[in-house]
């Protein structure tokens, strides 16, 4: 079942085991363990278990399903299967994973039932409970493990939930669910020996957004010029092949495995750019999304697909694709119901309609409530959401013309039609108002739609952050963009409105990303890039962890030569500490070398790698930085720019506005600035451009040097992957510093204070 192989290298199929290496179940396999509960995802978790425990000596019992499930006839397993212990009988476990509708249960778990239902003890105890503590923000660092909250009291469990506990030397996980059952099992896997140690009080544990889902820009034909999957960076997609579905499908299990233990719960299979083949996944390739959903279901992974707004036109079936039609209504509800019979769990559609040249209701007259409320009338009788993406601009934008402001198109496009969205539409919207720039403001529009679903987008896949040949781990990133605070301190955070979390607010549309796998052995290209999709998922559950506690999890699963999530042994941390050093802030460092104080773009245009400063300056595309010999930076202020920054709630709306009290950070996203502006820290903007990039480069030259030094605590392979793409990365942040350096030194004519060789 597992890609088993020796840990940290690719197995026996030649796949890298990710964070799920057979070394990361010893714990679990290694002891005596009871399964009391049925049903699909239940069956999971007993293989899980078994295969561990066939491969440390542990053993599993499965108790048949609760009263109101089928029994199933299922064996003993393992060498040393125990007793099956009497309902009242704690048994000789050292684990129990049970259903609370299994009753009646062991005794260990009866308690640790009760100690849910009673909560926290008074003035002590952890809290257990939800996901995003009331803390939530940028500032606050929190341990991993804030998807605690508080306990239990009448709530139940909840649908994905679960609640550990360890009292009498038994270490116990509850669930609802099998799904909730599921999810404690990777925690245990998370906390290794610790699980099995020290008591532990009930602690429920359930994700803050109900979605969680990856975007797959997977073509199945190979696009011919965005390949098999475009902006991916890690070979050919794991479900498509040029033109069919995969004849092997075993990696895609697997992916779901990884998925589940990282918490994402959706993916979308194909491109939001829906092209010819593609838009008949959705009537007569049907089969070919059911048997990916058949591969992913065990491990509570739905599938949804990318539509054509276009598909009645292009399917053949009406002679236009107008929403307010009423044959094209029948034909959105007939196409619908036959994807349900064919998969009864499918999650809904995801559409990128009137959007670089992507068809939409625009061409009706329409708008985009009413392009997707056409089809969420078509998903409501099964429960299907629409995913809408907000990512909509004018892309032959007249260069010349500065009153256009691409910055300002998601908001003036969406804000007026809040309100008019069907209940199962989510609007998707980019982090960023832009791009998936290495720096962006948050998306005012985020704050601006309080009775719409909204969900936001991140992009996992390193299309403007070095590709997966750069080290850039992107959770320090994401966890500022869920901790932002769009109202101000007092009030709630990005994270709290995905998760529906805001009073008077409309239940959230959950955290999408745009995944960044491929059929590479390593899953991502670089090796080190895994880091990121494992901190997409722990962060759409619980999106007040600190990144540096989740890489530290990453680590430990990833690199068993580390020691364990609970050992001190290994390696005596040095890989561990190697690893945070290189890795914490490698997005800082990112960012040192390319774009400065969040001007953006200066890439190539087409492929998006290396740097290009005027590239995009004269093309209709919207993405300029409007350097001359006195200045540069883009006005969006009301005062004399694009008015931008009225997009935004007070207080944002003043800070970004005011030249004296806008973050440095951000400055040239929302002000156009001579080059000897005096940022907060006393630099000059060019001075600081000048020290960034020497900096940038030096810092990936210490990344480099000390990953050269980890040769033996990494397997060979992996270490020579990183080695080579070290080199490549260091030639480019070369490249980016004088570039950069050499533009603006030309430009301004202002010499490094430094007097450094800038050619
Ligand atoms: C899938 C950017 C990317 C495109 C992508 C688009 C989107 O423009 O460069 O490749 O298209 O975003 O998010 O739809």
């Amino acid at each position: 079942m597992t890609f088993s192989g020796p840990p940290g290298t690719p197995g026996s199929r030649g796949v890298h085991p990710a964070w799920l290496p057979d070394e990361a179940f010893r714990p679990i396999g290694s002891r005596r363990t009871l399964l009391c509960g049925g049903g699909p995802l239940a069956g999971t978790v007993h293989e899980e278990v078994a295969s561990a425990c066939a491969r440390y000596g542990g053993s599993v019992r499965r108790r048949a399903a609760g009263p109101d499930e089928a029994p199933e006839a299922v064996p003993d397993d393992g060498p040393e299967a125990g007793p099956d212990d009497g309902a009242d009988d704690g048994g000789p476990y050292d684990l129990v994973l049970a259903l609370t509708t299994a009753g009646p249960l062991p005794a260990v778990a009866e308690t640790a039932l009760a100690g849910f239902r009673r909560g926290p003890a008074p003035g002590g105890g952890p809290a257990v409970g939800p996901d995003i503590g009331p803390d939530i923000g940028p500032d606050i660092g929190t341990d991993i493990g804030p998807d605690i909250g508080t306990a239990g009291g009448d709530e139940g469990i909840g649908d994905e939930g679960y609640v550990v506990a360890r009292h009498d030397g038994v270490t116990v996980v509850l669930a609802d669910s099998t799904t909730g059952l599921l999810y404690g099992l990777f925690h245990l896997v998370r906390l290794g020996e610790e699980a099995f140690g020290a008591a532990r009080p009930a602690e429920h544990h359930r994700p803050a957004a109900r979605l969680r889902m990856l975007d797959h820009w997977d073509n199945v034909d190979v696009h011919p010029v965005m390949g098999q999957v475009e902006r991916g960076y890690a070979g050919g997609s794991i479900f498509w092949r040029d033109g069919a579905l995969r004849d092997d499908l075993t990696r895609v299990r697997a992916y779901g495995r990884l998925l589940a233990a990282c918490g994402v719960n959706a993916v979308t299979v194909n491109n939001v750019n829906v092209h010819a083949t593609e838009t008949r996944l959705l009537t007569d390739r049907l089969r070919d999304v059911a048997a990916i959903a058949d591969r992913l279901r065990p491990y509570g992974v739905r599938v949804h697909l990318s539509v054509n707004f276009a598909a009645p036109v292009a399917l053949g079936g009406t002679a236009t694709a107008d929403p307010l039609d009423e044959d094209v209504r029948t034909w959105w509800a007939a196409v619908t119901a036959r994807v349900y019979e064919t998969i009864p769990d499918f999650g809904g559609y995801v559409v990128k309609a009137d959007s670089e040249g992507q068809p939409g209701p625009h061409a009706y007259g329409r708008d985009h409530a009413d392009g997707a409320n056409l089809l969420a009338e078509a998903l409501a009788p099964f429960g299907g959401v629409v995913h809408w993406r907000a990512f909509v601009y004018n892309h032959r934008q007249d260069w010349r013309d500065r009153s256009t402001d691409r910055a300002r198109a998601a908001y003036d496009h969406f804000t007026p039609l809040d309100g008019r969205f069907r209940d199962n539409v989510i609007l998707q919207v980019k982090h960023g108002p832009i791009d998936f720039q290495v720096r962006e403001p948050v998306s005012p529009v985020i704050a601006a739609m309080p009775r719409t679903r909204v969900a936001v987008e991140l992009q996992v896949t390193q299309e403007y952050t070095g590709q997966q040949r750069h080290v850039c781990y992107l959770a320090p990133m994401w966890s500022e963009v869920l901790g932002f605070r769009p109202w101000g301190p007092a009030g709630p955070g990005v994270a709290h409105v995905v998760a529906g979390d805001v009073a008077d607010g409309a239940a959230g549309g959950g955290l999408v990303g745009v995944s960044n796998v491929g059929d590479d052995p390593y899953w991502t290209g670089h090796p080190l890039a895994q880091a990121n999709l494992y901190a997409f998922g722990r962060l759409a559950w619980a999106p007040s962890s600190d990144p540096a506690a989740i890489l530290d999890e990453w680590i430990g699963l990833t690199f068993p030569a580390a020691g364990g999530n609970d050992a001190t042994g290994g390696d005596d941390g040095r890989l561990r500490e190697a690893l945070h050093e290189i890795m914490d802030d490698s997005c800082g460092t990112y960012e040192r070398y390319t774009v400065p104080l969040g001007v953006g773009f200066m890439v190539r245009p087409g492929h998006h790698y290396g740097p290009d400063v005027d590239g995009y300056e004269y093309t209709p595309w919207g993405t300029y930085h409007f350097a001359d010999r006195d200045g540069v930076g883009v006005d969006r202020t009301r005062a004399t720019g694009t008015g931008f920054t009225g997009q935004y709630p007070p207080p944002w709306s003043e800070v970004y506005e005011s030249l004296a009290r806008c973050p440095d950070e951000l400055l040239l996203f929302f002000h156009h600035v001579p080059y000897g502006h005096v940022l907060h820290d006393g630099t000059t903007v060019i001075q600081h451009i000048y020290d960034t990039h020497f900096a940038g480069v030096e810092e990936v030259d210490r990344a480099r040097l000390r990953w050269a030094e980890l040769a033996g605590l990494v397997p060979d392979a992996p270490h020579a992957r990183v080695r080579e793409l070290f080199a490549e990365q260091l030639r480019c942040a070369e490249e980016w510093r004088d570039q950069v350096n050499a533009y603006f030194l030309r430009k301004s004519g202002v010499p490094d204070a430094r007097g450094r060789r800038i050619p």
